[in-house]
């Protein structure tokens, strides 16, 4: 089994002050947070979010603030309060819950996005992260190699909010010198949290039927190739873009990230070498329309030009992972 990154303690530099992690109990908070504690004083890494964690143990050791990102005095106030030098803000509805509620989707995606920037530039916060999506592409995007720079078109409520987040990102770096940096992250997998109201969630609740021994009903047809990521590789692209030299980022709406790209018959092999009686059916929603819209495999030359980007996780070397851990969780 691989530990997870964080950096390597023995050599980050230490922090000239806090971090602040907005929508800490999400399925990339909890685990970015554990990254940051893990690279800097555990006390020095503040998680909020407008819940408190389901697990309390997931986001023990270090501060917790209730938070509604939607709140800017209390956004206001926290800021004050702890100084961060890095504001990471993750709080968002995805893709197949914004189509639910587009609205609220609007509202909190956007809203929220602002309200975090203008904090920023007001209170002089050093540093922003903000996650984009390859849900920016649309369905006239090229579907292989999508490169950095092409047509996008999104047609969903989360992929609008996130390409007018991006506009805004570049906005607020050229007009305010905020020095906001942000990645367009593929799907993600881990087995510590679960994702939620995502379309590619599939590729995480596969793992967890098959570690219970039972069978796994797809909502993506067999051949639906989409780009994906093991979390330590998103981790590790996350905490590479933030302490990158910032003449290196020269992308300032947001970085294409790739690492591997798959089908869920791909998955579905791959764990039955480790699981030969793992069994998948497939039975496709709604969700198969979005997922047919967005890119199949990811051109990320720029991250790898810019900031020497590089995965170290291919599809079966994740999956020997993922069993091992959940495994482990389950005895
Ligand atoms: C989703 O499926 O909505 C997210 C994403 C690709 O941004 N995982």
């Amino acid at each position: 089994m691989e530990n997870h990154p964080g950096g390597d303690p023995a050599t980050a530099a230490p922090l000239p002050g806090n971090v602040l992690v907005i929508g800490a109990c999400g399925q990339l908070g909890l685990e970015l947070t554990a990254a940051l504690r893990q690279r800097y004083a555990p006390a020095a890494v503040v998680a909020a979010d407008v819940r408190p964690p389901q697990n309390p143990a997931a986001l023990a050791g270090g501060p917790f603030e209730l938070l509604d990102v939607l709140d800017k005095p209390r956004l206001t106030a926290l800021v004050q309060h702890y100084r961060p030098v890095q504001v990471y803000h993750l709080a968002a509805l995805l893709s197949a819950t914004a189509e639910r509620d587009p609205g609220f989707a609007w509202k909190l995606n956007m809203d929220g996005l602002l309200n975090v920037l203008n904090v920023a530039v007001q209170e002089r916060v050093p540093q922003v992260y903000w996650p984009s999506s390859i849900a920016v592409f649309g369905p006239d995007t090229p579907r292989q190699h999508t490169p950095q720079v092409t047509v996008m078109n999104p047609n969903t409520v989360y992929g609008i909010s996130k390409l007018a987040g991006e506009q805004w990102c570049e906005w607020y770096y050229r007009h305010h010198g905020l020095d906001v940096r942000s990645l367009r992250y593929p799907g993600l997998i881990g087995y510590k949290s679960l994702p939620g109201g995502g379309t590619t969630d599939y590729a995480v609740d596969i793992y967890h039927k098959a570690v219970a021994g039972e069978d796994f009903e797809c909502f993506l047809k067999p051949d639906t190739y989409l780009p994906m990521m093991y979390m330590p590789d998103a981790l590790q692209a996350t905490l590479d873009l933030m302490h990158a030299p910032a003449e290196a980022i020269k992308v300032r709406t947001s970085y294409n990230l790739g690492a591997m790209s798959f089908a869920p018959r791909d998955v579905a092999s791959s764990i039955q070498r480790e699981i030969p009686g793992f069994r998948i059916r497939y039975a496709p929603d709604q969700r198969q329309a979005i997922a047919d819209s967005w890119p199949a495999s990811i051109d990320d030359t720029a991250a790898r030009r810019d900031w020497h980007w590089q995965p170290r996780y291919d599809l079966h070397r994740m999956t020997r992972d993922m069993l091992a851990h959940l495994r482990e969780a389950v005895v």
